[in-house]
Formats: structure tokens, C-alpha cells, sequence
């Protein structure tokens, strides 16, 4: 598991939360082509085929050198036979025809569009394509009934695919913590996602919000998005209550990526005065709430990134009987919960090296 740079060698193990990765990419020829093929598996719902390719892909962000060579990849973990024929493609060719093939195919380009609309996931696009809709106006003129969230999807389409700024970021964090600190002084409200991560631009701003007072957060979520829809800053929103019960959910839950806190998806009505005509843009919000005994939890398992997110679960699992979720960990050999009040802590108790958020960017 070491890759040769001249005299030097590196030690990349393979779990993704094993090792550090930083926003400085050598290798973004070759991560972009992988990306690529995992989000085709993933728009044809083929999951294990995709996080082959996701991990494949982490692997090579993780490497401190630019890779010129295939012997250099030699020992590597993670980087499958198909990978490896993607990444030597890459090397002598430029490109890989595989992956040109697969981006420019009408396939892959309209399911990419239906669901870069807000509330469409892979099903929904497929079977739309299979009706013969690849664009936004052979779907406005389908006479499909669309839900709440895909009708605010279509509307907002061009400012939802827009990237969200850092600095548009920190605005929405001062609204929503005006929001949350009128609706119940003394909570917390941190900016999670990939913004913590350190990433400049987003899809969507996600926040992170408790209270020190176990119980007081209860029901937070709809006062704080009432408090927001009276002043105008919402153009769509939907709660959802906490349904956790560590009883039920905990350790017989299978690890799974979908949490249950109290959380708000929404559409924020972003004040933008350089925005000629409307002065404002469209821009999706997640709010969530965890009560203080989970906050640790959930700080974890909202910073992502995703790829990290599913090896850390992955790593409990397999490596040390553990299952990990946004909201507890609990150890299957000892047959119970293992309390933590900090992200240091859960890594302490998975014994893994803690890793910085800004080194999370598996
Ligand atoms: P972005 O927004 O595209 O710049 O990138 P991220 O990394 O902010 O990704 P995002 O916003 O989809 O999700 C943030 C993190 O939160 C991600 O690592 C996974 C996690 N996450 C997203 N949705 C859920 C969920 O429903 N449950 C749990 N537990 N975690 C979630
Ligand atoms: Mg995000």
C-alpha cells in the first residue's frame, strides 16, 4: 500500500477515514474521470458499482504526488481492475474513451439535467427518460404532476445549479442565526458540510443547530421556519420531526446514511442587491436539529464528505463490531452505547487517528 515517488514512498491505507485528505488534488485528471463513471452508476442505481469507483477515486486525492505513471500505483488499495484500465486510459491517451463516451452519451447528459432538479432522484429521471423527457421543457410540457419540491426544483433550476459562495454562505448563517437565537436564546447553530470541510463553493448550505439544555431543542425546527417564512426568506420547506428513539433505532438499525432529526429542507430567498431586476437568488438550506447527547454524533456525520462519512460506518462495522450513526455509536461485542461529547472522542473510540474536518474531503 505504498505509492514510489523517486526515493520516497507513501503509506495510504485503506479506509478513507484512515487517512487524511486535504482539498489539494494531484490528480484530478484521473478523480474526474472516476467521479464521473461513479455518478453513472449512480444514475443507474448501480450503488456498488459507484462506490468502487468512489473509493478508487478517494484513493488517488489522497496521494501527495501526481501520479505519471501505473507502476507508481502498485500496492495501492481500492483501485479495482476497472479502475486501474480508466486511470491507464487517462495516462496515455489523455482522456479515457470510456468516460467520454459515457458523459457525452444522451443517457447520462439528460438523466444529469432531470435530476439536477431539486426533488428528482434517479428513479424519478430514469423513468422520465424512458417517456422520452430530456430536457426541462419536454417536462414542463409532459403534464406529469410534479410535488411540491420539483415544481420549486424546476422554478429555481438555473439558481439551484448555480454553486452557493462561501460568502453567501456566512450571509444565510447570520439569518439563520438571528432565527434560531430569537426563537430560543442560548442554542448553537454551526455551519456543517462541505463548508466546513474548508470547500469555498457548495450545492447547499447545511446548519447544524442545538441547545445545552437536553429537551429545550425539541420542536425548534418549525419555530424557526416560522420566524423565517414571516419575514419573506423562504420559498420552499419541508420538516420533517424527530423520529429517533435509541430504544428502537439504535443498534438494531442497519448502518444506514438516512438520519432521523428534526431538519427542514428548504429554499432561501437570498437577498443578492447586485442581482439586476429581482435582487435576490434561490438558494437550498438544510436545517437540522440534534438534542446535546447526539450533537457530537451528528457534527460527524453532517461534515462529511460522504465517500468519508460511509467509510467511517463502514470501518466501525467491519473492523471493530461498532455501528455508527448521526446519532450514537454503539459497540455490538460490550452491547452498548459508547458516549461521546466530541468528534475527537467517537475517533478515540473507532481507534482511529482523529482527522480534521479540512482533511475530510475523501
Ligand atoms: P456540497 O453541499 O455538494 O458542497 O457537499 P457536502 O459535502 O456539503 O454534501 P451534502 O450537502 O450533500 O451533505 C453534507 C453531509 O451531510 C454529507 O457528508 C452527508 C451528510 N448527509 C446528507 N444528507 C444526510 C442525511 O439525510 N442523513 C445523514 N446522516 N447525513 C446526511
Ligand atoms: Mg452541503
Amino acid at each position: 500500500q505504498k505509492v514510489k515517488e523517486e526515493s520516497v514512498e507513501f503509506l495510504i491505507p485503506s479506509y478513507a477515514c484512515q487517512r487524511r485528505t486535504s482539498l489539494d488534488n494531484h490528480n484530478t485528471n484521473f478523480t474526474d474521470a472516476l467521479s464521473h463513471l461513479a455518478e453513472n452508476a449512480e444514475l443507474n442505481n448501480e450503488d456498488g458499482r459507484a462506490v468502487a469507483f468512489r473509493r478508487a477515486a478517494a484513493v488517488l486525492k489522497a496521494l501527495p504526488v501526481k501520479v505519471t505513471s501505473i507502476t507508481q500505483l502498485r500496492g495501492l488499495p481500492c483501485l479495482g481492475e476497472h479502475s486501474q484500465r480508466v486511470i491507464k486510459d487517462v495516462i496515455e491517451n489523455g482522456v479515457s474513451s470510456e468516460v467520454e463516451s459515457t458523459i457525452h452519451s444522451e443517457r447520462f447528459k439528460a438523466l444529469k439535467l432531470l435530476t439536477g432538479i431539486f426533488g428528482v432522484g434517479a428513479k424519478t429521471a430514469d423513468r422520465w427518460f424512458k417517456e422520452g423527457i430530456q430536457n426541462l421543457t419536454q417536462l414542463a410540457n409532459s403534464g406529469h404532476d410534479l410535488n411540491r419540491a420539483q415544481q420549486a426544483g424546476l422554478e429555481h433550476y438555473y439558481d439551484l445549479n448555480q454553486p452557493v459562495t462561501k460568502a453567501e454562505a456566512e450571509a444565510i448563517g447570520d439569518i439563520v442565526k438571528k432565527a434560531v437565537l430569537d426563537v430560543l436564546p442560548g442554542s448553537e447553530i454551526i455551519l456543517t458540510g462541505g463548508f466546513r470541510r474548508g470547500k469555498i463553493t457548495g450545492h447547499d448550505v447545511d446548519f447544524l443547530i442545538t441547545h445545552p439544555d437536553e429537551g429545550k431543542e425539541v420542536g425548534l425546527v418549525s419555530k424557526v421556519v416560522s420566524w423565517l417564512t414571516a419575514r419573506g426568506l423562504l420559498l420552499y420547506q419541508k420538516n420533517t420531526r424527530n423520529s429517533y428513539l435509541e430504544s428502537e433505532d439504535g443498534p438494531a438499525q442497519p448502518p444506514s446514511n438516512m438520519d432521523r432529526f428534526e431538519r427542514c429542507f428548504s429554499i432561501f430567498k437570498l437577498e443578492k442587491k447586485e442581482i439586476p431586476n429581482r435582487n435576490w437568488r434561490a438558494v437550498r438550506v438544510d436545517l437540522v436539529v440534534s438534542p446535546i447527547s447526539q450533537f457530537a454524533f451528528a457534527v460527524l456525520g453532517w461534515t462529511g464528505s460522504k465517500l468519508f462519512e460511509r467509510e467511517l460506518r463502514r470501518w466501525a462495522g467491519q473492523v471493530k463490531s461498532m455501528s455508527l450513526s448521526s446519532h450514537a455509536l454503539y459497540d455490538n461485542k460490550q452491547c452498548k452505547y459508547l458516549r461521546a461529547t466530541s468528534e475527537e472522542e467517537i475517533f478515540t473510540h473507532l481507534g482511529l487517528e482523529f482527522i480534521p474536518p479540512s482533511e475530510r474531503n475523501a
